[in-house]
């Protein structure tokens, strides 16, 4: 495997933290240990932990005012791939890659998997884009696309997806990820059930192209581009066609796809007791999608949700698999660093979810002990694991500080000289 960065300047980095490191984590083991708590098994989960990077995540984002690229950022999907194998070198937390085409659609299959496969990287699902015209296509989708009351759109759009699928076989991945804008913008402006049948129809062709070893994910959004009605605008709506679908089809939720204050957690019991939690775009946000950072705004709700997935987990064992992935958009950091620090919120979130006493909580829920039970789960969440997760990533072999050894390696600056803005680029962002 290669080592974008250099593999000794992170032994180098690793060692000034060392010693604080050592002192950190043996008090942190004493206190748990104080609470029955094994700090080793702690660590050993930690070094489990894996969330795919979202491929368009590595360049610059944007909002629908303007967009201010990035130095150096990535061109192509190689340059992407290239960034993807510093995340992971760095926090040894996110060996797969979920692309979007045609944003990033191969040339040459074969060489795009052999390229990530080089640099220690693999694809997770791959995701269809028919929220935006492509150059050269034949139909638009401005009033639609799975949803479109033109057959013609309709079929264009399918067979787009089916496209997605075929590369995606061609790259190692085993979903599809399915997010459509489509929707409303007026009261009247098409039928409201009429677009979820035409969906459904479209999602039927779609769902029979699928191997038999494949998933497909429906992501499901409050608003934006249709800001009256969207299509597939929430959970329930998102777990009805699922379920048409059949047993392939299952709902992936972006965190930042709801209303303010929803209970994200909530919906993540109700469709895992259901069979139908299929995955995660992991992010945060404020007011709608904002995309912003994991972590970031709330991460007491990243925890709740890593408590039901442990609480699910515990019932269903290894046959409850879904899908970890980012899904962000960086306007004002550097999305290398954004997309580490992420990785490592939602590690916290998972290592934090693991020290709940799920035996004592189930008691103080039985004997109606509120008080109690809610500071069973407080007591974890305010637990500082940092030294837990510093110390899994020293095991693997990555940094000790993420971020401090990749602005110390200079990578950017590197980039920067190697990747000079190309006029008018959208490819590696969302413009
Ligand atoms: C959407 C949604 C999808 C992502 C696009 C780029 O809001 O989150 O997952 O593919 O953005
Ligand atoms: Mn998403
Ligand atoms: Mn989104």
């Amino acid at each position: 495997m290669t080592s974008v960065i250099d593999a000794g300047l992170v032994a180098d980095q690793n060692a000034r933290h060392h010693a604080q490191l050592q002192a950190d984590y043996d008090a942190l083991g004493g206190m748990l240990s104080r609470r029955g708590l094994d700090i080793e098994q702690l660590t050993a989960l930690a070094q489990t932990f894996a969330v795919a990077v979202p491929s368009w995540g590595a360049g610059t984002g944007g909002t629908r005012f303007a967009r201010f690229p990035g130095r150096g950022e990535p061109r192509n999907v190689f340059e992407k791939l290239e960034d993807c194998a510093v995340i992971h070198q760095l926090t040894r937390a996110t060996p797969s890659v979920s692309p979007h085409f045609p944003w990033d659609k191969p040339t040459d299959t074969a060489e795009l998997r052999e390229t990530a496969r080089a640099l220690g990287l693999v694809f997770d699902a791959v995701n269809s884009n028919t929220f935006q015209d492509q150059q050269g296509q034949d139909q638009t989708y401005k009033f639609g696309s799975l949803t479109s009351n033109s057959a013609a759109v309709r079929a264009q759009a399918i067979a787009h997806n089916i496209d997605c699928i075929e590369i995606g076989q061609g790259i190692g991945s085993k979903a599809l990820t399915v997010w459509v804008g489509d929707g409303a913008n007026f009261p009247g402006q098409h039928n409201l059930r009429g677009a979820l049948e035409r969906y459904l129809d479209s999602m039927r062709e779609i769902y029979a192209a699928l191997p038999s070893d494949w998933n497909v994910f429906i992501e499901h959004k409050l608003f934006e581009p249709a800001f009256y009605a969207t299509t597939i605008a929430d959970w329930g709506t998102s777990f009805a066609c699922a379920t048409e679908l059949g047993p392939k089809a299952k709902c992936l939720v972006d965190l930042g796809h709801h209303a303010p204050n929803t209970n994200i957690e909530m919906i993540v019991a109700r469709l895992a007791q259901f069979g139908k939690l299929g995955g995660f775009h992991f992010n945060d946000s404020k007011y709608g999608d904002d995309d912003l950072d994991s972590g970031s705004i709330n991460p007491f709700q990243l925890f709740l949700v890593f408590n039901e997935l442990a609480d699910a987990a515990k019932r269903e064992g290894d046959a409850f698999n879904p899908a970890y992935m980012l899904d962000q958009s960086h306007n004002v950091t550097d999305p290398i660093e954004s997309l580490m620090s992420s990785a490592v919120e939602v590690q916290r979130a998972f290592v934090q979810s693991a020290m709940v006493d799920r035996v004592a909580l189930a008691g103080l829920q039985e004997q109606n002990d509120v008080l109690e039970a809610a500071q069973t789960l407080k007591r974890a969440f305010r637990t500082d694991v940092s030294p837990i997760l510093a110390m899994a990533r020293v095991r693997l072999g990555a940094a000790a500080d993420p971020v401090a050894c990749y602005r110390a390696s200079g990578y950017r600056d590197r980039v920067a000289g190697l990747r000079p803005v190309k006029p008018g680029a959208s490819s590696s962002g969302i413009v």
